[in-house]
């Protein structure tokens, strides 16, 4: 498996998949979620109302998928990422579930490749530098299956430095 680095805007990634910061809802919001929805247009939302009205939303730590929509995606993985409160309540094995659910789902839709943001570590208030761990902790787990290539799109400078030490 190849882990790829870059500073931009996930929206932008013409990938098999890139992977969406949701809620339990499912209906969009702020953040990356709210960009995606607003660059893909309506056909991701009425994807995902199917979804709700076929299993009632996402619970944190799994994911779905939908199209792309007008994204240069074919699919979007909606995972929901955990609320950061004390670090004590599971915040750190859930987020690995989203990434770990995230890669699973895209290996069983024979995604190639496939584009994270930086789950839970903009509203969701999770330390950046302790998400950027799991999350890379996860993805090399997943080495040796499907997707061949994980890009790490890191929105933020902060982050982006998080990463470019942590995978150096
Ligand atoms: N491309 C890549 N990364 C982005 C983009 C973008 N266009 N925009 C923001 N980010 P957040 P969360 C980064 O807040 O913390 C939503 O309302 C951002 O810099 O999007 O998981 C949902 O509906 C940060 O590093 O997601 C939920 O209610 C990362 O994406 C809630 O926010 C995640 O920040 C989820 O909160």
């Amino acid at each position: 498996m190849q882990i790829r680095l870059l500073q931009g805007d996930i929206t932008r990634q013409a990938v098999n998949a890139i992977v969406n910061a949701a809620n339990t809802s499912l209906l969009g919001g702020g953040g990356v979620d709210g960009a995606i929805h607003r660059a893909g247009g309506p056909a991701i939302l009425a994807a995902c109302r199917e979804i709700r009205s076929r299993q009632g939303g996402c619970p944190v730590g799994e994911a779905v998928f939908t199209t792309g929509g007008d994204l240069p995606c074919q699919y979007v993985i909606h995972t929901v990422g955990p609320r950061w409160k004390d670090g004590k309540s599971g915040e750190d094995e859930l987020l690995a579930s989203c990434y770990r659910n995230a890669l699973l789902l895209a290996e069983k839709i024979g995604a190639k490749q496939v584009a994270f943001p930086n789950i839970s570590t903009g509203i969701y208030g999770f330390p950046k530098e302790r998400a950027a761990a799991i999350a890379i902790r996860t993805v090399n787990a997943h080495a040796g299956h499907l997707p061949e290539t994980v890009i790490f799109v890191c929105f933020d400078a902060d982050n982006y430095t998080i990463y470019q030490h942590l995978l150096s």
